[in-house]
């Protein structure tokens, strides 16, 4: 085996580091990437980094990052690699570059995608010797690092207790078990919910402008509303684990009424109902089967199971 000037063999020059904090490689320098390496070198540990269009990196190289010419020279310095990227076609044409040195480390693929997309990679990077995690950020870059952000894991679960120590520093870590694709599928669920509440939002802030009021003077009675409707979250869920829809609170057949106002009166302001118009079609389907008196968790249902074409 060849070895460099230090006796170490030739790709595997971070076992030559002093120091208890292990090197890590960044590669993807968009965003998030950059956000994720200035995480870790804020922590003072080697960071190696590599993006597609090499001027990226230069901001980080100037705050003490090594910036390495290949993917295979970033892969190579580090036993830890972090992948962030636009898709995970991306993220298979960078690994594919990576050659041998790939063996002996870990991957961890922070890049969104799918739970089929994330099984894949975890296939593929097992055939080539690599322990494999799969992640999902729950955070903007600008929160990465700090104590709103978490990240969900998933994968080989002793790579996950090795690396622990080091992903905490980009912020809160939930490990949700062995098959990578939970990662990526509790990611895109977490996604929904924030999809669902900025199409509330803006539909809203479209209805509340047309006359004419600013957005700034109506988010104070939002954020009150929302955090009222959130607590009941858990209530909710328990009664879908049950498989029971009653409800105290309003039937479908009320909330089918209620939203031909709402859809009437956007239509009034000039207002497209482009966002709310699905939500009205679901409530509709339920009270045409014979679901009207069910509150509006019947829906989970109804979606679980959508009508053939
Ligand atoms: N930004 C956010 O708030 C979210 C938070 C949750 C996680 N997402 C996901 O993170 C991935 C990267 O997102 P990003 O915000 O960093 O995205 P960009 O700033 O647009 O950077 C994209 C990077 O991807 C590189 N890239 C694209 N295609 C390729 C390719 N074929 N080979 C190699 N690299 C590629 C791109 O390189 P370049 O254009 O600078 O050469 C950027 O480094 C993403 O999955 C989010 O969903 C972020």
């Amino acid at each position: 085996m060849r070895e460099n000037k230090q006796g170490n063999p030739l790709g595997q020059e971070w076992k030559q580091t002093e120091g208890h904090l292990k090197p890590v490689s960044v590669i993807g320098l968009g965003m998030m990437g950059s956000a994720l390496a200035q995480a870790f070198l804020k922590e003072g540990r080697r960071t190696t980094v590599w993006n597609r269009t090499p001027g990226r990196a230069e901001t980080l190289a100037a705050e003490g990052a090594v910036s390495a010419r290949t993917v295979a020279e970033a892969i190579a310095a580090s036993p830890l690699i972090l992948i962030c990227v636009l898709d995970y076609a991306a993220v298979q044409e960078i690994l594919e570059q990576a050659g041998d040195v790939l063996a002996g480390r870990t991957v961890v693929n922070l890049t969104n995608g799918s739970p089929a997309q994330a099984r894949q990679t975890a296939a593929w990077t097992a055939e080539h010797g690599a322990e494999y995690l799969d992640g999902g950020i729950m955070a903007v870059p600008q929160m990465i690092g700090t104590s709103g952000a978490f990240v969900l894991y998933s994968g080989s679960s002793s790579a996950f207790e090795a690396w622990q120590p080091a992903l905490e520093k980009l912020g809160g870590t939930k490990y949700l078990g062995g098959d990578p694709g939970l990662a990526p599928l509790y990611d895109l669920a977490l996604l929904s919910v924030m999809y669902g509440m900025y199409g509330g939002l803006f539909h809203a802030i479209a209805m509340i402008r047309s006359v004419g009021v600013q957005a700034e003077s109506f988010t104070p009675l939002v954020v009150p509303w929302l955090s009222a409707m959130s607590a009941s979250m858990p209530r909710i869920a328990q009664a879908v684990d049950a498989n029971d829809h009653r409800t105290d609170v309003s039937s479908l057949y009320i909330n089918q009424t209620g939203f031909v106002n709402f859809i009437a009166a956007s239509r009034e302001l000039g207002i497209s109902t482009e966002l709310i118009t699905p939500m009205q079609a679901l409530i509709d389907r339920g009270v045409a089967e014979g679901h009207g008196t069910d509150g509006l968790t019947r829906i989970i249902e109804m979606i679980q199971h959508p009508l053939s074409d």
